[in-house]
């Protein structure tokens, strides 16, 4: 059942027995199947930091039908793109987070620029940024979205998400809300359905950087069976078709010793970082995992919440 394995998985003591977790490096393929590729077409690897589309590998889980994963497309340089701009960029406004409520940032200061230049305040900032909203803005109170709360989502982000929704056969996936969720070390998120879009058809993208996580997904009820993934960095879980709204959550997150967005500094195409930017990230990444979890809110052929189609 999806609380008791969630349960397991979060214990610290004692710490949970991890073979039975789905590794997407070296996957069972009695648990998933290879997927081929719907597109062929090179994306704009230089800007949006990814691998040639004919290198990825893609795989669908056997017990979820729709439950796709793409095992990380990102170079290392992408990787520290996407991180940068989700601890720089995504943290502050027009994006809304949990820190705006908490009254620990002055009117012109942003939690990038405390935690990457005053230690002293860093120590206690760092952990507190929980999530960040773009598009339309999820109001956890009452689950409902709204033409009154919403911001732009960059068209670099727009674009990575079209990118993996169209390799995976999703021709017209629009970004219209994303969640960015920042995970420390002793984080967990609670199981959960994604019900608020209107666009049902339309698959949830969910993509992974930073610190491993263990994600687990199950049924459409908390006491269906719960299956573990690690997620690691780079890692994208598409939730389509019968899987767009079974039951998920994260009970743990586990340290990552061999860091893959370190590798090629060297080769880091100028485009993609500014050097001292990533300088920064780095330091906070090694403590922290990201999740970009973004939606398409509105049906096909709607403009707006209110208009019916
Ligand atoms: O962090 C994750 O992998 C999942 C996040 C999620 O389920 C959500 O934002 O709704």
């Amino acid at each position: 059942m999806f609380k008791d394995c969630f349960k397991y998985y979060k214990s610290r003591n004692p710490p949970p027995n991890l073979e039975n977790v789905l590794d997407l490096d070296n996957p069972d393929l009695n648990k998933v199947i290879k997927v081929p590729n719907k597109i062929t077409e090179l994306p704009p690897a230089d800007c949006l930091g990814l691998k040639p589309i004919s290198s990825w590998k893609v795989y669908e889980f056997v017990q979820i039908p729709g439950l796709i994963f793409i095992k990380n497309p990102f170079t290392p340089a992408g990787q520290r793109y996407w991180i940068t701009k989700c601890l720089k960029d995504y943290s502050k406004k027009p994006s809304k987070s949990n820190i705006d409520a908490h009254n620990l940032l002055l009117d012109n200061e942003t939690w990038w620029d405390v935690c990457t230049t005053d230690k002293k305040r860093a120590i206690n900032l760092i952990s507190k940024l929980r999530w960040a909203t773009l598009g339309y803005h999820h109001n956890w109170d009452t689950k409902h979205y709204s033409e009154d709360s919403k911001s732009e989502i960059p068209s670099d982000f727009v674009e990575l998400s079209r990118i993996l929704a169209k390799s995976v056969g999703f021709m017209n996936f629009n970004a219209e809300a994303a969640i960015i969720n920042y995970y420390q070390m002793n984080s967990t998120l609670a199981g959960h359905i994604d019900h608020s879009e209107m666009n049902m058809e339309a698959p949830l993208i969910s993509i992974s950087f930073g610190l491993t996580a263990i994600f687990l997904i199950g049924g459409y009820t908390i006491e269906d069976p719960a299956y573990p993934i690690f997620l690691n960095s780079g890692d994208v879980v598409i939730m389509s078709g019968a899987s767009r709204l079974k039951y998920h959550g994260v009970p743990k997150i586990l340290s990552v010793t061999d860091p893959i967005w370190d590798d090629d500094l060297e080769k880091s195409p100028e485009i993609l970082n500014n050097s001292n930017d990533w300088y920064k990230a780095r330091r906070l990444i090694a403590g922290i995992r990201i999740n970009m979890n973004v939606r398409q809110v509105l049906k096909e052929g709607q403009s707006c919440l209110l208009m019916k189609t």
